[in-house]
């Protein structure tokens, strides 16, 4: 075989091609980049330090979802009610809530009120609710064996963990109704007997507020498009509330690998890129999920085989009351796993608050929300993941 002669002509050509090679690579790379496109506009979803996004989506203009839509009085009222968990000492609150959403969105619908309380309303917030809507309202307690903390949950051990996790941060651990409130919005809720008739519900907490006028009928939307969740904000949990939720998913998906949806959101839930330190402190969830104290979703997923066995897999784990798993990381992972991820749907154009954050559309239907705007703490935008969404998912 005759020896490659390295005349100076050919290295030359060599190292060009070479060259070339590496730079479109190299422009292979950049193209790869996770990129969405908003209108006119490309933006990366490479997340830059301590800013959640290169330019922020909510900073386009938008308006309600495309498609047919169904302002007032153009179609039946679907199957829906508006619905808030809510105490008696609340009432302040919640009427502010209600003005915002009645303003906003139901004095044009009407969408039946159900309050849901562990002890009974008392006549002045039942007088003072029902003076702010044209709509029903419904006032109920919840049976007991529903609020109640189950009998397998050991109350020495429930007080030993909740000492640990106080001393580790974690908001609300030694308020044991605030874990009822958790475990019953995860596994309960829809099993109210006033609420069996409903199909689909809004969830609404007191204090939050509503900016942007909605005039069609979001609950008609997610019925005729096939939607089963609508959210607003997503923001990632302390881990160190859910270190063993993550590891008690991955056994209840051994046991039923049948119940993972196809086309499900699992990049979503267990991404380490962004903030991988919550990743692992949580062993393998990123924490990143829908918030829930917004909702808009077809309670039929709740009552479905595959999501009442995934609930009593986590409540036999004991994580409601020996950690404090909240309603969100639990609605979340379910839907990221079981669901079809092209059913959930962000609602960008619909602006709220709850406290410290906001999902602020920049449109002409919203007043007193800055477009654009997260938070309004310091140093919180790096809690907004819906970026993660976005790039794993979809942007509608
Ligand atoms: N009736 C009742 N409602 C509760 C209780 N704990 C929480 N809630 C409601 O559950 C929702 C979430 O509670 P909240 O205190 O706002 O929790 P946060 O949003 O996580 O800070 C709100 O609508 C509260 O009104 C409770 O013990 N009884
Ligand atoms: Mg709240």
């Amino acid at each position: 075989m005759a020896a490659v002669q390295w005349r100076p002509a050919r290295v030359l050509a060599l190292t060009i091609g070479l060259g070339v090679i590496i730079l479109l690579f190299n422009f292979h790379l950049l193209d790869r980049d996770p990129v969405v496109i908003v209108g006119d506009q490309r933006i990366s979803l490479k997340k830059e330090k301590g800013k959640p996004f290169a330019v922020d989506p909510l900073m386009k203009m938008t308006g309600p979802p495309e498609g047919i839509l169904y302002g007032p009085g153009q179609a039946e009222r679907v199957n829906a009610t508006l619905l808030s968990l809510v105490r008696n000492e609340e009432l302040e609150g919640m009427l502010q809530a209600m003005d915002d959403l009645e303003r906003t969105f139901n004095s044009k619908f009407n969408y039946p009120w159900t309050f849901i309380n562990d002890v009974p309303f008392t006549k002045q917030f039942m007088e003072a609710t029902k003076a702010k809507t044209q709509a029903k309202v419904y006032y109920e307690v919840i049976p007991k064996e529903h609020w109640e903390v189950p009998a397998w949950i050991n109350s020495d051990l429930m007080a030993a963990s909740a000492s640990l996790l106080e001393q580790q941060g974690v908001q609300y651990s030694g308020m044991k109704s605030y874990h009822q409130m958790c475990r019953w919005n995860s596994g309960m809720f829809y099993k109210h007997p006033a609420l069996l008739k409903y199909k689909w519900y809004w969830r609404v907490e007191p204090k939050v507020h509503f900016f942007c006028d909605i005039d069609y009928d979001v609950f008609r939307y997610m019925q005729d498009y096939n939607k089963t969740y609508g959210f607003v904000i997503n923001i990632y949990d302390s881990p160190q509330s859910i270190t063993s939720l993550w590891p008690s998913v991955q056994e209840f998906m051994a046991e039923h690998p049948e119940y993972i949806h196809p086309n499900n959101a699992m990049k979503w839930l267990t991404d380490a890129e962004n903030r991988p330190e919550h990743n692992e402190g949580a062993n393998g969830y990123s924490t990143c999920h829908f918030w829930s104290n917004f909702e808009i979703a077809d309670m039929e997923f709740w009552r479905s085989k595959k999501y009442e066995d995934f609930f009593n897999h986590l409540d036999r784990a004991g994580g409601f009351f020996y950690e404090r798993w909240g309603d969100a990381p639990v609605h979340s992972v379910a839907l990221g796993l079981m669901e079809d991820k092209d059913k959930i749907h962000w609602f960008h154009d619909i602006g709220y608050q709850h406290i410290p954050y906001f999902n602020c559309p920049n449109s002409d239907k919203c007043k007193g929300c800055e477009a654009g705007r997260f938070t309004d703490g310091q140093g919180l935008d790096q809690e907004d993941c819906r970026i993660n969404w976005f790039k794993y998912a979809h942007m509608n």
